[in-house]
């Protein structure tokens, strides 16, 4: 396959879209695709030290006769010249608002100037179609948006159905799952643990999450909350937002002296690692990296089957699923496997074969590219014009 010039942009900052986007451009830099992130900052996981990995700022000037500063104008002027100088052949961007619609632009730009443009895949992530597509100040856009970009896919078969359910488009969306490359943890188990002063009996659950109000966050402290009565159950939260909302909840639910509490961490593997479990609560959920990353890592986990992550999730093999706010169901998982070292060893070996064989990132990246070839031989919108001057 011929190597090829690719732009990714994605949102940066903590959070499981950033994180896919990353991994995926490095996955395929390293198969010696030339790879150009294009955003506000460098991704929150992205090694730019790596060859065929370049970043692209986006600068946005504030001007007085603007009372909101505008982001898709700058980046989509950002796309034109980076497509133009790379000679990018795709710009992958990751949520439909704001990044397909810069996108779209910078190919009508391009066209309008008689120059190659790239074809666009744009891949959903969830919360614009979860949330923001039934905003009407949005909706229209992102449905323009999706339906214009050459190529769609989504994170999970639950996000394809209700994507269509709630655009009523009859755009054609590739499902490709989120994949996790687990990287080797750095220190031994024992040692991860002494430094986070958890003792050798305790059975620590891991929640890695932004903590949004769509992680039901609540329910989790309520599940530890339910357990009072097995006080070595400890849980370990990796942080990707503030904490001082639920400091009241803590100290109520008299839970403080078994939260481990992290913020902002880039070496996940040195602490999942130390984890017996994993536990979410989302109400919402379009796959559910953490889920995935946990399993990894050879941890069973429990968590509410929403949205895509019965699809990562198998109940009672690799864990638990509950329904969405069964804190009691969900505390009673855990007893059984804090309660039962064999179970929870059992389900963790099945939680991390599942997640090396149906979420690598060879399967994974393998689909992206034969989805490129697909839209670049079939799209019609982004062929080279006749006239082309100066690529
Ligand atoms: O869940 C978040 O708060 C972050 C959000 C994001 O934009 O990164 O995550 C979404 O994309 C992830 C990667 O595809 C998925 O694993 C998450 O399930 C999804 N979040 C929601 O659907 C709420």
């Amino acid at each position: 396959m011929k190597k090829l010039a690719i732009g990714i942009t994605c949102y940066p900052t903590v959070g499981g879209s950033g994180i896919v986007a990353s991994q995926l451009g490095s996955e395929l830099a390293k198969l010696g695709h030339r790879i150009h992130f294009i955003s506000y900052e460098p991704p929150f996981r992205l090694d730019l030290g790596q060859p065929n990995v370049f970043f692209h700022k986006v600068e946005i000037n504030e001007y007085q006769l603007f009372k909101y500063p505008d982001y898709t104008l700058p980046l989509a002027v950002k796309m034109v010249a980076v497509a133009q100088k790379h000679k990018l052949d795709l710009l992958h961007v990751h949520y439909a608002v704001p990044h397909a619609t810069a996108a779209l632009l910078a190919t009508s730009i391009l066209k309008a100037q008689c120059r190659r443009a790239p074809h666009v895949v744009t891949t959903l992530h969830g919360t614009d179609i979860t949330l923001l597509a039934r905003d009407p100040n949005l909706g229209p856009i992102i449905k323009y948006s999706i339906e214009s970009s050459c190529g769609v896919t989504a994170v999970s078969e639950s996000l394809r159905k209700e994507t269509i359910a709630v655009l009523r488009t009859k755009k054609p969306i590739q499902v490709v799952h989120n994949f996790y490359r687990a990287a080797a943890p750095s220190r031994e188990r024992a040692a991860i643990r002494r430094s986070l002063k958890l003792r050798d009996g305790d059975f620590v659950l891991v929640h890695m999450s932004n903590l949004r109000p769509v992680k039901r966050f609540l329910d989790t402290l309520r599940v530890l909350a339910e357990l009072q009565d097995v006080p070595r159950v400890k849980l370990l939260i990796l942080a990707g937002g503030g904490f001082e909302e639920f400091k009241a909840a803590v100290k109520e639910m008299g839970i403080a002296d078994r939260l481990v509490i992290r913020r902002d961490v880039v070496d996940i593997e040195n602490y999942v690692h130390a984890a017996d479990a994993g536990l979410y609560t989302s109400e919402k959920e379009s796959f559910g990296m953490g889920v995935l990353e946990t399993m990894s890592f050879g941890k069973p986990v429990v968590a509410t089957g929403v949205g895509g992550v019965p699809e990562i999730v198998i109940d009672r093999k690799t864990g638990f699923l509950a329904k969405l706010g069964d804190v009691k169901a969900m505390a009673r998982h855990v007893r059984k496997l804090a309660s039962d070292p064999k179970l929870a060893e059992e389900m963790g070996a099945a939680a991390k074969a599942r997640a090396a064989e149906e979420f690598s990132a060879e399967k994974s990246v393998t689909r992206y590219l034969e989805y490129y070839q697909t839209v670049m031989s079939s799209c019609p919108g982004a062929e080279r014009m006749s006239a082309v001057a100066g690529d």
